[in-house]
């Protein structure tokens, strides 16, 4: 999987961040390849989606504490189809904002919301002067437009010692401030949207044993979610609690994605409705599998049961839309993928930005990537950036192994990635389900197929 990226333009905020603009034509799971993310807090602007993460960078001996989160500022990235990303650029940075502490590299999980004709983005990390504050606080920066230029306040929220702002506003318009700092804490905000109108409390009646972070409530259909991270047994899973006022009393409802099988230890969520559909997006160390605070954000589609629960989110690298027929398709970003003979690995160890490859070994082997989109146009031809050392024959059928050939693609032995085409027996229609498989004997490494 390749990112593309193109400088669009670069403009000085009163703050003076460099801002760069950059489109990302990633479609899959994770969707930001060009850099580390992680807690994502999703937001609906405009008709637009905007993702407000935190940004990892590795940590070195005068950057950070080896070993550790390390983050200094954040980007905003947006997107009109959840298919193809834009980076805004940096939006806030450590050494911009006074009351900062400019070696401090924590700034941690944000979130972003609307306001009497603002955008307020709220920032958890740890101040210069500690004098009342042990640990984190958490800030406020305010913009005219989702992705900036944002002010930065001069001081954070007085009384708030905590990470992972989290603001939700209700219909009636009072805006609520949770956060996390052991217990998960709320308090109304003041109008102006910077300072506490009540006193902090805790959020009541959640599982008592296990650290509990990343807040993040929504309401639908009268019934207020409140969402979090929670180490049930080793690592954070997802999980939530729903109450009829975003005070509570919350009653536990259940949990939304499980722990991590692959051990990442965090994992952060936010939940929206786009266009009729409600959308998941979360974290995991994708980009980095031997480091996990190296993270990267993913987006799926969420779904209620008829009496409001929350059906239970199996992770994809499939992630959401629909991938048009003349872009890369990433097979590597399979929907299912067989027990044997097929293997995904990073195209290259030295720049993992480049994304993955896949690999079939055996002529059972097979992966299936769904929801392409060939429209009605007439296709002539498929093909393949691949290389085997053997020589091989690729299949692929629409919806399983058995089913419609599209194309055979020829892959002659050779060592270096090279595009293969050949013609199509049928030019599908509309959205399909690929099946990719290989004939007869031999392997093959494919990066992408296309279509024409
Ligand atoms: O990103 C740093 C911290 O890790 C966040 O603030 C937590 O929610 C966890 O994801």
């Amino acid at each position: 999987m390749k990112s593309l990226q193109l400088a669009i333009s670069r403009a000085t905020a009163f703050v003076a961040f460099t801002i760069t603009i950059a489109v990302s034509a990633s479609a899959q799971n994770p969707f930001i390849l060009d850099q580390f993310t992680a807690d994502p807090s999703a937001r609906v602007f405009n008709n637009r989606v905007y993702v407000y993460p935190s940004h990892d960078i590795p940590c070195t001996e005068s950057r950070g504490r080896i070993g550790w989160f390390c983050m200094e500022d954040y980007h905003v990235f947006s997107s009109a189809d959840l298919i193809h990303w834009t980076d805004h650029g940096v939006i806030v940075s450590q050494d911009k904002v006074p009351w900062v502490n400019p070696n401090g590299y924590s700034m941690w999980a944000p979130d972003c919301v609307f306001k009497n004709g603002k955008y307020y983005f709220y920032f958890p990390t740890r101040p210069k002067d500690t004098t009342n504050i042990k640990g984190f606080t958490i800030g406020v920066a305010i913009a005219d437009h989702p992705e900036g230029p944002f002010t930065p306040l001069p001081t954070p929220i007085e009384k708030v010692n905590g990470i992972d702002p989290n603001v939700f506003i209700d219909k009636d318009g009072s805006a609520y401030l949770y956060w996390a700092q052991g217990n998960l804490y709320v308090a109304k905000l003041k109008d102006n949207m910077t300072e506490l109108a009540t006193e902090p409390t805790i959020v009541q009646d959640l599982p008592t044993k296990g650290l509990k972070e990343g807040p993040y409530l929504f309401e639908r259909n009268g019934i207020y979610y409140f969402t979090y991270p929670h180490v049930q047994n080793k690592t954070e899973r997802l999980e939530y609690a729903t109450a009829s006022t975003p005070l509570g009393p919350f009653k536990f409802a259940g949990v939304i994605m499980d722990e991590s099988p692959t051990g990442c230890w965090t994992n952060h969520q936010s939940m929206i409705e786009f266009n009729h559909q409600w959308y998941l997006f979360y974290h995991h160390n994708d980009l980095s599998p031997t480091f996990d605070k190296n993270r990267s954000i993913r987006v799926d589609s969420l779904f209620f049961n008829p009496d409001g629960t929350i059906q239970k989110v199996t992770p994809t690298l499939r992630g959401v839309g629909l991938t048009d027929a003349d872009t890369h398709i990433q097979l590597d970003r399979y929907t299912k993928i067989s027990d044997a003979g097929a293997a995904i690995s990073f195209l290259d160890t030295l720049d993992k930005s480049k994304g993955w490859q896949l690999k079939l070994t055996t002529p059972q082997a097979w992966v299936q990537y769904n929801s392409v989109d060939f429209k009605t146009k007439q296709w002539k031809t498929v093909s393949a950036m691949a290389l085997s050392p053997t020589g091989a024959t690729l299949e692929i059928h629409l919806n399983d192994v058995n089913g419609p050939l599209v194309s055979q693609i020829n892959i002659p032995k050779s060592t270096t990635w090279t595009l293969y085409s050949s013609k199509l027996s049928l030019s599908p229609k509309n959205t399909n389900h690929l099946v990719i498989t290989i004939k007869n004997a031999g392997e093959a490494s494919i990066d992408y197929i296309t279509f024409n």
